[in-house]
């Protein structure tokens, strides 16, 4: 392969391939979820799958990357953990005439643009994701309530864009207030400890906003374990989809989690065959996303992760 000073690297067109994909971390379902999406794809799409594990950190994920350009792969398939640090990652793929797809989070596109630098972001519209978990707890609410948000991963796209989609929503409601908003780590653990320490601080919230499903398990533990009623005395609202949140939605204890869709095994092979063929890829390949509240969580109970 030849690198293009200004171009993403071309994939040949060829039976197999060898595909690096680098994970950011496998402490949840959703990652679980993707990565086995990835693993039976690749069988029916030709690739040897080279899988990293970055284990939470950005700079192990870097190395990881660098690991897949000293093996040679021909395509890598990238879960950026963090917006900026793995940048760099990809522009030595770039160097090395090594095409990347940036999947489930992008990375910082004032620095490395899609169509330039990497083939493309395939994923959510995380603002539209914020943007509508905001709008059902306006309705729920009837736009009154006091507000803790946890925060995803900070410096991850999601996190980035799930606050300004929700923030941006709720400020237009005069009776509702963020009282707090900080950094879960999409974590379950993380996310109860966070809002355990919050509870104490804000024993009057109304409302939880969880930037992902793990965190807003976290938080109705803490918030029972407080003695409050998930539910009833606070509103808890999410996003992923996990098969524990339309569990706990059936309970009463999750108002609504907006989808967000793991399955990045098909779309991936397609985009790189897609590229391959020498088509347009467009700088964004937009994955659309369900929304499950107590009309839909049980019907689609069985085909959560
Ligand atoms: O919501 C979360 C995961 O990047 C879209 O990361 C993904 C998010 C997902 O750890 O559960």
């Amino acid at each position: 392969a030849s690198a293009m000073a200004d171009g993403v690297p071309k994939l040949p067109q060829k039976a197999s391939y060898k595909v690096g994909f680098a994970q950011t971390e496998s402490n949840n379902p959703w990652r679980i979820a993707e990565t086995q999406s990835l693993k039976d794809i690749a069988g029916k799409c030709g690739w040897t799958l080279v899988y990293t594990d970055a284990a939470s950190s950005a700079s192990k994920q870097v190395a990881d990357v660098q690991s897949m350009i000293a093996q040679k792969v021909d395509l890598i398939v990238l879960a950026p953990r963090e917006e900026k640090p793995l940048v760099p990652a990809v522009m030595a793929a770039k160097k090395a005439g090594i095409p990347v797809i940036a999947i489930d989070r992008d990375l910082d596109q004032s620095v490395a643009k899609p169509g330039r630098d990497y083939v493309t972001f395939i994923g959510s519209d995380f603002v539209d994701q914020g943007h509508r978990a905001a709008e059902w707890l306006i309705k729920a609410t009837g736009g009154k309530g006091k507000i803790i948000e946890l925060e995803g991963t900070t410096g991850s796209s999601p996190a980035n864009n799930r606050k300004k989609g929700f923030d941006d929503t709720v400020k237009k409601q005069a009776g509702m207030q963020i009282i707090a908003s900080q950094d879960g780590d999409f974590a379950r653990d993380k996310g109860r400890q966070v809002m355990e320490s919050l509870l104490q601080a804000h024993p009057d919230v109304t409302a939880v906003y969880a930037h992902n499903d793990e965190m807003a398990m976290g938080a109705i533990a803490a918030l029972e374990a407080a003695g409050k009623k998930p539910g009833k005395d606070v509103i808890v609202v999410s996003i992923d989809g996990t098969k524990d949140a339309l569990q706990a939605i059936i309970d009463g204890k999750l108002g609504a989690t907006v989808q967000s869709s793991p399955f990045f095994g098909p779309i991936s092979c397609k985009t790189a065959q897609d590229y391959a063929a020498g088509k347009k890829i467009p700088a964004w390949v937009k994955v659309e996303d369900k929304f499950f509240d107590k009309s839909n969580a049980k019907e689609n109970l069985a085909n959560a992760f």
